[in-house]
C-alpha cells in the first residue's frame, strides 16, 4: 500500500449526495407493496369475517401496516432533541499543512461533503425553536480519511468545566420531575437553585441570557467548538486550535417578547427559515476559523485553555478564517437524515487531537453511549446518513440490524487465513496515531487551581456589551428569576453569583425581582478589560439579504409604490410578502390586480424584519380602521424594527400614535422615492435601540 492510499478516496461536494442515492426509494409509478415486495390489491379494509364480523387474525398486509406504525418512535435525544439539519459543503481557502496534516484542510479545489444540524439544547423534539436556550451546530465532514465531526454550539462557553457534572446541570434545566413542567425554558426554580449553588455556571449564564441565545436566524448565527482541540502537522508538531464558525449574514437576534410570540406563532421558525432559504437558493455561509496558540505560549496567556468556561478573546488571539462551509441541500426525509444522524466528538480525523479538557474528555463517553440507545445498538454507523464515504473494514461484526456482510473466515488480528487483512496503516498511509502527550500525576478528583476563577471572564462579557445589549441581559434575569418561586433562590444567585459579576447588574435585578439590592463590590478584572468581538452591536452590518420585509395593504393601494419598494428589495436580496385582510388579491387605485403572499391572520409582525406601509389613500384609510394592521405597526415599532411609509402611507403610523421622526421610522410623505434608500438602511442596523418609549406601546 503506497503512502497515499487512503487519499484515493476522491471526494467532492455530491459524493455523500451519492452514497445517500444508494438508499433512496421512490414510489412514483410503482405498486404499493408490503416489506416483503407482495403488492397490495386493497389497504383500506381490514380482511374480516364477513363485512360485520371481526378481523382475520391472518391479514398480514393489516398486522405488518400495524406493526410498523406500532414501532415508528425511537427515543429522542437527552439533549438537543429539536433540530433542523442541512447538506453542504466545506472548501478550505489555503492549504494548512502548516498547522496540520488533516486531508481535508489542505487542497482548496477539494469540496468535502457536510451534514450540518442546528438544535435548541433543553426543549423536546416537539417543543418551539425560540426559546431562551443555546444552540447546538454540528458539523460531519466526510472527509477521505473518514468522518470528522465538529460538535458545538452557538456560545463559545459552557455551564461547567467537568463532564461529570453535565447530567447535573442537564437535569437542572430541564422541566422538573415531578410534574414535567416547564417545557423549553430555563426560568424555573430547579435550573436557578443549581447556578446559585455552583459559580462556574457564571460565565455562561450571562450569554443564556444575551441576545445570543435567541438567534434571529441559524443562518446568522456563529457557532465554536468550545474546546481547546489540537492541530498535528505532518512533522508532528502540535498547536492548540479553538474553532469558531463566522456567517457572512452576520449575528441578529430577535427580542425575547418576539421570541416568546413565535413560539406559539411558529414554533417552527428557525426550521422553516432554514428550509425556505436553501429551497429559494440563499444558501447559508459560514466562514471556518481557528485560534491558534503555540504550545509555548499557552500557559503566557493568562487563561486555562482547558477550562470550558473560558474564552480566549480575539483581540489576544485573532481568529484566522481559513475555509467556508455553504449548505446548499435540504434533507430528503427528515427521520432518515437530521433525527438519525449521530455526531459523536470522538470522531477525528489525523491532524486533529484531543486535549485534557475534563468536559471534552467527557464528551468523548458520552454520544457513543447515549447513541447506542437511541438508535438501537452499535450497527447505528451503518446508517445511511451516518456512514462514511471513507472505505470500513475492520473485525467488528454481527449485532442488531448488520447490513454489511462481511466476506471470508478472518474476522480477528492477527489472521493468515486472510493475508492478515485488513492490515495497519502507518502513520504515513494514514494511520490515527494519538498525540503522543506527557502525561504523570496522582489520581484524585482535585480540580487544579487554574479552574478556580470563576467570574473574571463572566464581568468581561458584561463590560464588553452595549448598553441595550447590558439592559437586555437585566431584562432577561429579571424574567428568569421573576418565575422562580423560592425566594431564597433569587436571593442566592443576585448574592452569590451576579453581585460577584457586576454590581450594578446585581442591583437592577434586584430591584426587578423584589430581593433587597446586594453589597457593592468590585467587578473583577480579567486579562482584558473588555472584547468588543463579543458584542453583537460592535459587529458590522452591512446588508440586507434575505430578510423579510411585510408590506400592509388594501384595496385601493398605490401599486407603483409598492413595486417601487419590491424593486428595490429584490436588488438587496430582500423578500418583500404582501399582506392583506385576505388572501388572492386587492385592487390597486389604478385598477390592477396585486396578488396576496399571506392574509393576515396566519401572520404577525414577529415574522418580519421591518414593515412597510405603501401609500393609496383608501388602502390605508381601511388599514387605519383595521385592529390588526395597528398592532403589526407597533408591535413592529416595540420590537425595534425598522417601519417605512411613502405618502398617505404615513398617515397610519400617524394613526398609531408614532412619532414619524422616531429613530428607524422612514416616512416619505411626498412619496419622492427616497424612502428606499433610507429604508434599507434603517433596516441593515437590524434593531432601533435608540427608540426611548416602546414600553408605553401596548403592543
Ligand atoms: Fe453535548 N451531548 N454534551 N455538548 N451536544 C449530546 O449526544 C454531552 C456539550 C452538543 O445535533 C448528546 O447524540 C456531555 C458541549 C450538540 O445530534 C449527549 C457534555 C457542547 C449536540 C451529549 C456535553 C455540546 C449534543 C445527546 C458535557 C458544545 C447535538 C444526543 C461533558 C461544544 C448533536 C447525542 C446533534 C448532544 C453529551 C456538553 C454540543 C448526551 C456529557 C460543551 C450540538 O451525548
Amino acid at each position: 500500500m503506497s503512502k497515499t492510499e487512503t487519499q484515493k478516496v476522491s471526494i467532492d461536494e455530491r459524493s455523500k449526495d451519492q452514497d445517500l442515492a444508494r438508499n433512496r426509494s421512490d414510489g412514483t409509478g410503482q405498486f404499493l407493496t408490503t416489506d416483503q415486495g407482495i403488492r397490495v390489491e386493497h389497504t383500506d379494509d381490514s380482511l374480516r369475517a364477513g363485512t360485520r364480523g371481526p378481523t382475520l387474525l391472518e391479514d398480514f398486509h393489516f398486522r405488518e401496516k400495524m406493526m410498523r406504525f406500532d414501532h415508528e418512535r425511537i427515543p429522542e435525544r437527552v439533549v438537543h432533541a429539536r433540530g433542523a439539519a442541512a447538506h453542504g459543503y466545506f472548501q478550505v481557502y489555503e492549504s494548512q499543512a502548516k498547522y496540520t496534516k488533516a486531508a481535508f484542510l489542505q487542497d482548496p479545489s477539494q469540496k468535502t461533503p457536510v451534514f450540518v444540524r442546528f438544535s435548541t439544547v433543553a426543549g423536546s423534539r416537539g417543543s418551539a425553536d425560540t426559546a431562551r436556550d443555546v444552540r447546538g451546530f454540528a458539523v460531519k465532514f466526510y472527509t477521505q480519511e473518514g468522518n470528522f465531526d465538529l460538535v458545538g454550539n452557538n456560545i463559545p462557553v459552557f455551564f461547567i468545566q467537568d463532564g461529570i457534572k453535565f447530567p447535573d446541570v442537564i437535569h437542572a434545566v430541564k422541566p422538573e420531575p415531578h410534574h414535567e413542567m416547564p417545557q423549553a425554558a430555563s426560568a424555573h426554580d430547579s435550573f436557578w437553585d443549581f447556578v446559585s449553588l455552583v459559580p462556574e455556571t457564571a460565565h455562561m449564564v450571562m450569554w443564556v441570557m444575551s441576545d445570543r441565545a435567541l438567534p434571529r436566524s441559524y443562518r446568522m448565527m456563529e457557532g465554536f467548538g468550545v474546546h481547546t482541540f489540537r492541530f498535528v502537522n505532518d512533522k508532528g508538531v502540535s498547536r492548540f486550535v479553538k474553532f469558531h464558525w463566522k456567517p457572512l449574514l452576520g449575528v441578529h437576534s430577535l427580542v425575547w417578547d418576539e421570541s416568546q410570540k413565535l413560539g406559539g406563532k411558529d414554533p417552527d421558525y428557525h426550521r422553516r427559515d432554514l428550509w425556505e432559504a436553501i429551497e429559494q437558493g440563499d444558501f447559508p455561509e459560514y466562514e471556518l476559523g481557528v485560534q491558534i496558540i503555540e504550545e509555548a505560549d499557552a500557559a503566557k496567556l493568562g487563561i486555562e485553555l482547558l477550562d470550558a468556561t473560558k474564552l480566549v478573546p480575539e483581540e489576544l488571539v485573532p481568529v484566522q478564517r481559513i475555509g467556508k462551509l455553504t449548505l446548499n441541500r435540504n434533507p430528503t426525509n427528515y427521520f432518515a437524515e437530521t433525527e438519525q444522524v449521530a455526531y459523536c466528538t470522538a470522531n477525528i480525523v489525523p491532524g486533529i487531537d484531543f486535549t485534557d479538557d475534563p468536559l471534552m474528555q467527557a464528551r468523548l463517553f458520552s454520544y457513543l453511549d447515549t447513541q447506542l440507545t437511541r438508535l438501537g445498538g452499535p450497527n447505528f454507523t451503518e446508517i445511511p446518513i451516518n456512514r462514511p464515504i471513507a472505505p470500513v473494514h475492520n473485525h467488528q461484526q454481527d449485532g442488531f440490524h448488520r447490513q454489511t456482510i462481511n466476506t471470508g473466515r478472518a474476522n480477528y488480528h492477527p489472521n493468515s487465513l486472510g493475508g492478515g487483512c485488513p492490515m495497519m496503516a502507518s502513520t504515513r498511509q494514514g494511520g490515527f496515531a494519538h498525540f503522543p502527550e506527557k502525561v504523570a500525576g496522582e489520581k484524585t478528583r482535585v480540580r487544579s487551581q487554574s479552574f478556580a476563577d470563576h467570574f473574571s471572564q463572566a464581568a468581561m462579557f458584561f463590560r464588553s456589551m452595549s448598553p441595550p445589549e447590558q439592559q437586555h441581559i437585566i431584562e432577561a434575569l429579571r424574567f428568569e428569576l421573576g418565575k422562580v418561586e423560592i425566594p431564597e433562590i433569587r436571593k442566592r444567585v443576585i448574592e452569590e453569583i451576579l453581585a460577584k459579576i457586576d454590581g450594578t447588574l446585581a442591583a437592577q435585578v434586584a430591584l426587578g425581582v423584589g430581593v433587597p439590592a446586594p453589597k457593592a463590590v468590585a467587578s473583577p478584572k480579567s486579562v482584558i478589560d473588555a472584547s468588543p468581538a463579543l458584542s453583537i452591536e460592535s459587529m458590522p452590518k452591512t446588508s440586507i439579504k434575505t430578510r423579510r420585509i411585510a408590506a400592509l395593504v388594501a384595496d385601493g393601494v398605490d401599486a407603483a409604490a409598492l413595486q417601487e419598494l419590491q424593486a428595490e428589495m429584490k436588488r438587496q436580496g430582500a423578500q418583500v410578502k404582501v399582506i392583506a385582510k385576505h388572501l388572492g388579491t386587492v385592487t390597486a387605485a389604478g385598477g390592477q390586480a396585486v396578488p396576496v403572499d399571506k392574509s393576515a391572520n396566519t401572520t404577525a409582525s414577529i415574522e418580519y424584519d421591518a414593515v412597510f406601509v405603501p401609500g393609496g389613500a383608501v388602502s390605508v384609510e381601511t388599514l387605519k380602521r383595521d385592529g390588526d394592521a395597528r398592532h403589526f405597526i407597533l408591535e413592529a415599532y416595540r420590537h425595534y424594527k425598522a417601519i417605512g411609509a411613502s405618502k398617505e402611507g404615513v398617515g397610519l403610523l400617524k394613526a398609531c400614535g408614532l412619532d414619524t421622526g422616531a429613530p428607524g421610522i422612514v416616512a416619505d410623505p411626498g412619496g419622492a422615492g427616497t424612502v428606499a434608500t433610507a429604508f434599507v438602511d434603517a433596516i441593515k442596523k437590524h434593531r432601533h435601540w435608540d427608540r426611548k418609549d416602546t414600553e408605553s406601546i401596548p403592543a
